[in-house]
């Protein structure tokens, strides 16, 4: 027992730290994610585009930084419409940032180094690439039900959408398909037909999303955009929100009670909850990050719906770099007295991610080491994007040079 004692001091001053493995069911109270967002993050081959080689070049850096985990934005085939967020297959790696076999050796480095990988999970909607969307459109069994198809509403002998849902991305939120002479719902991109969960089948094919990956030793997922799940299946126009100087035809101009929110929800993350505490009864828990930007009493519930936290953006949303440290106390104490009373709830702290600016940009650059640190120091899971532990800033750049959906659609004024 002395002689492993003395040999593992040795080991330490020889190499100066151990990766300290955290395992067991109780790895995530106090932890480290890191966001990596693929396309920017680090190019192996010289085509200019981050890819899962470069990734795992960083894997040791990741891991001396005291990671504990690391999210991966999309990987996933896709044309790009929405920068992977609009999947054409979501069981294979988009060609640009390489292939299964790279996705492979990237998990197996990472578990070496004590990482756990985790996947982002585009639960709410697909590419119109994808072969789901293209047989849904040919109205093939069971494909004709995976996306939301509505009848045109015929006013004065003219054809409008069904309702006067909009889209986050700006306009309508319903696009006309000549083949299916059908509307179809995307609460994101044209490109971007969201699901129907009230479908059983799509349900299914969801939860074999997830299977297929957690057999590549993927460790959990983080769920986007969570909240647009379901849609209220009245079709009902929703009212407005009359906030002021929103344009019509600005997602801003609803008040989304019947495309956000939906209690189902809850129901559909219970069993995937399920499904990973099933796939393998003794390894370590399985990590599920709900993102959802909503009134907190909404987000905390996440918790007690088999989400290991939901995302709490109080450091993005809440607090500035005018922000007093009495604001930081009241914002902190606010999270934490309202998770529900289990040990197995702990808290988490988002630093930044890939929709907002960064972290040094907001709070200035002394500042951001500090919000990293506390995020550090405080109880639960730390959130900590790409490049922010090293400081980085925003850039400035052009409408020109503008390329995200949100940003082109908004145009010259206001992206
Ligand atoms: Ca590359
Ligand atoms: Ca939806």
């Amino acid at each position: 027992m002395l002689r492993s004692c003395i040999f593992i001091a040795a080991l330490i001053a020889l190499t100066g730290s151990v990766p300290i493995q955290k395992a067991g069911k109780d790895w995530y109270k106090n932890s480290l994610v890191y966001q990596i967002y693929p396309r920017s993050y680090k190019d192996s081959n010289g085509d200019g585009i981050g890819d899962l080689n470069g990734i795992t070049s960083k894997l040791e850096h990741i891991a001396d930084i005291g990671a504990d985990a690391l999210w991966l934005s999309p990987i996933y085939t896709s044309p790009q419409v929405d920068f992977g967020y609009d999947v054409a297959n979501f069981t294979d790696v988009n060609e640009e940032y390489g292939t299964l076999a790279d996705f492979d050796r990237l998990v197996a480095k990472a578990k070496s180094l004590g990482l756990k990988v985790l996947l982002d999970f585009e639960l709410n909607y697909s590419s119109d690439k994808h072969e789901w969307f293209k047989k849904s459109i040919q109205r093939i069994k069971p494909y004709d039900e995976y996306y939301v198809w509505r009848d045109a509403k015929i006013v004065n002998g003219v054809r409008r959408p069904p309702n006067n849902w909009l889209s986050n991305f700006g306009g309508s939120a319903w696009e006309w398909n000549e083949v299916r002479k059908q509307y179809f719902l995307h609460q994101f991109a044209v490109g971007q037909p969201d699901f129907n969960y009230h479908n059983a089948d799509l349900r299914q094919e969801m939860k074999d999303v997830l299977t297929f990956w957690m057999k590549r030793g993927v460790e959990g997922f983080r769920c986007d955009a969570l909240n647009y799940m379901y849609e209220d299946t009245r079709y009902l126009d929703e009212p407005l929100s009359n906030a002021s100087g929103v344009p019509d035809n600005d997602y801003d101009y609803l008040d989304h009670i019947y495309t956000k929110n939906l209690p189902e929800t809850y129901e559909v993350l219970k069993t995937w909850r399920q499904l990973m505490n099933d796939f393998s009864a003794t390894a370590d828990t399985k990590m599920i990050l709900t993102e959802v930007y909503a009134d907190l009493d909404l987000t905390i519930k996440y918790y007690t719906s088999g989400s290991t936290v939901p995302f709490n953006f109080m450091f993005i949303s809440d607090l500035n770099n005018k922000s007093s440290a009495p604001d930081f106390k009241r914002f902190i104490d606010r999270w934490i007295n309202n998770i529900p009373d289990d040990p197995s709830y702990v808290a988490n702290w988002v630093v930044g991610n890939h929709d907002n600016h960064r972290a040094a940009s907001r709070y200035g650059e002394k500042r951001a080491d500090q919000l990293s640190i506390l995020s550090l120091i405080l109880p639960g899971v730390s959130v900590i994007y790409n490049g922010d532990e090293i400081g980085m800033l925003d850039r400035d750049f052009t409408y020109e040079e503008t390329k995200d959906p949100a940003g082109c659609n908004a145009g010259p004024d206001r992206y």
